[in-house]
C-alpha cells in the first residue's frame, strides 16, 4: 500500500511543480518576443527533481546546479518576478540583470547558483559540504548537474574527495539522457551514472525522477545518511526535458515519437491522479492552484516587463567584493522586504569535529608499509 502523504505536502508538490512549468512555459514565449537575449535553458520536464528534493530537505540545506536552473529557486519561495527580470537581463532581478538565465543566485534561500561551466559546480558542493562539516552546521549540500558532467574530470576528483572526507553532500545527476545534441548512451560505455559511485567507494543508487513522491523519499533518506555523517551519495534521477537544450535548439537528434512517449509519464499530472484518488483531495483544490499559479506567473511577466534596465552606471559595479562592503540582499533590495539573512559563526566559534589523519601518524603509516624512507638527519 502506498504510504499516507500529509495533503500539505501533496498540494505543495503540485503547486511547485506547476509553478515552474507554467514560468517555463512563459519564459518560453518571452524568449520568442525577443525579450530574453543569451542562453535560456527550460527544465520543462524535469520538475519532480527539483520539487522531491525541497520538500525532502531542510530550507537551510545548501543547493546549486548547472545552467537549467530557474526551478531550484521557485521550489524555495523566491520570488518570480525577480528571477523573470533577472531573464529579461532587468535592474530588479536577483542579480541586477548581470547574471541572466543561467546565473540565478538567491542566498537568502540558500540557493547558491546557476553554474554554466558544465561540471563546474560539483567541485563548489564539495566545498559547501567541506564548511558544513568544519563548522558543525548540520547541514547537507544538494548538487545537481547533468549526466554528461559525470564525464568531466572534476565529477571524478570532487567524488574522490568528498568520499575520503565523508562530506555531507549528495550528488544528484538530472540523467535526462543528452547533453546538448548528443544522446549520453552513445559517448559512455556506463550510461547509469549511479554505478560510478563503485569507484569511489560511496553510496549510489537510481531513482524514478519523473515521480516526485520517490526522488521526496530518496532524498530524505540519502539526507539522513548524509547528515548522520556516512558520507556522500550519488543519486541518479533519470529524467527527461522536453524541450531542446535551451531555446536556440531545434531538437532534431531525437525522434518525436520518443518525446511524446516520455510525456506520457508528465510528473503532474501524474501527482495530481494520485492525490485524487489515493488522498482523496477534490479536483476543485488543484483547480483553485493553476488559477492562482497562473495569476502569479502574468504578475511576474508584467513585473520583469516594467522594471528598468541597469543604468550603465552600474558596469563596473558587483565585480569584486572589496572589504566593508555591505551585503546585497536582492529581495530587500527590489521588494523592500525585510530578508533573514544567513548567519554564519566567525572563526574563532568554529567547532572542528573530526581531523584530518595528523601528518607523522600518515608518515608513520607510510614507513611501516615500506612506503617511504625516514628522512635522513
Ligand atoms: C566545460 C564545458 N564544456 C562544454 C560546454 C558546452 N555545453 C553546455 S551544456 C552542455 C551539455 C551538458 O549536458 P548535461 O550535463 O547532460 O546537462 P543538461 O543540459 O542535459 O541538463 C555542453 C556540452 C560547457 N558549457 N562547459
Ligand atoms: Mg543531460
Amino acid at each position: 500500500m502506498a504510504p499516507a502523504y500529509p495533503k500539505d505536502l501533496l498540494l505543495s508538490m503540485y503547486r511547485h511543480m506547476y509553478l515552474i512549468r507554467r514560468f517555463e512555459e512563459r519564459a518560453a514565449q518571452a524568449y520568442t518576443q525577443g525579450k530574453i537575449n543569451g542562453f535560456c535553458h527550460l527544465y520543462i520536464g524535469q520538475e519532480a527533481v527539483a520539487v522531491g528534493t525541497t520538500e525532502a530537505l531542510n530550507p537551510d540545506d545548501y543547493q546549486l546546479g548547472a545552467y537549467r536552473d530557474h526551478g531550484y529557486p521557485l521550489t524555495r519561495g523566491a520570488d518570480p518576478g525577480m528571477i523573470m527580470a533577472e531573464l529579461f537581463g532587468k535592474a530588479t532581478g536577483y542579480c541586477k540583470g548581470k547574471g541572466g538565465s543561467m546565473h540565478i543566485f538567491d542566498v537568502e534561500h540558500y540557493v547558491l547558483g546557476g553554474y554554466g561551466i558544465v561540471g563546474g559546480q560539483i567541485p563548489l558542493a564539495a566545498g559547501l559540504a567541506f564548511a558544513s562539516r568544519y563548522r558543525s552546521d548540520g547541514r547537507v549540500t544538494v548538487c545537481y548537474f547533468g549526466e554528461a558532467a559525470a564525464n568531466q574530470g572534476a565529477f571524478h576528483e570532487t567524488l574522490n574527495m568528498a568520499a575520503k572526507w565523508s562530506l555531507p553532500v549528495i550528488f544528484l545527476c538530472e540523467n535526462n539522457r543528452y547533453g546538448m545534441g548528443t544522446a549520453f548512451a552513445r559517448v559512455s560505455p556506463m550510461p547509469e551514472v549511479y554505478k560510478r559511485a563503485a569507484a569511489y567507494g560511496i553510496r549510489g543508487e537510481p531513482v524514478d525522477g519523473m515521480d516526485v513522491l520517490k526522488v521526496y523519499e530518496a532524498v530524505k533518506d540519502c539526507a539522513a545518511y548524509c547528515r548522520a555523517g556516512k558520507g556522500p551519495v550519488l543519486l541518479d534521477a533519470n529524467t527527461y526535458r522536453y524541450r531542446g537544450h535551451s531555446m536556440s535548439d531545434p531538437a532534431t537528434y531525437r525522434s518525436k515519437t520518443e518525446v511524446e512517449q516520455e510525456r506520457k509519464g508528465d510528473p503532474i499530472p501524474k501527482l495530481r491522479q494520485f492525490a485524487v484518488d489515493q488522498a482523496k483531495i477534490p479536483e476543485s483544490e488543484f483547480e483553485a492552484i493553476d488559477a492562482d499559479v497562473k495569476a502569479r506567473i502574468d504578475a511576474a511577466v508584467k513585473y520583469a516587463d516594467e522594471s528598468p534596465e541597469p543604468s550603465l552606471d552600474e558596469l563596473h559595479e558587483d565585480i569584486f567584493v572589496e572589504p566593508g562592503d555591505p551585503d546585497v540582499k536582492p529581495r530587500e533590495r527590489v521588494l523592500g522586504m525585510k530578508v533573514e539573512w544567513p548567519q554564519h559563526p566567525g572563526p574563532q566559534e568554529y567547532r572542528v569535529t573530526w581531523d584530518l589523519e595528523p601528518r607523522e601518524q600518515a608518515e608513520e603509516a607510510e614507513q611501516k608499509a615500506g612506503l617511504k624512507q625516514p628522512a635522513r638527519a
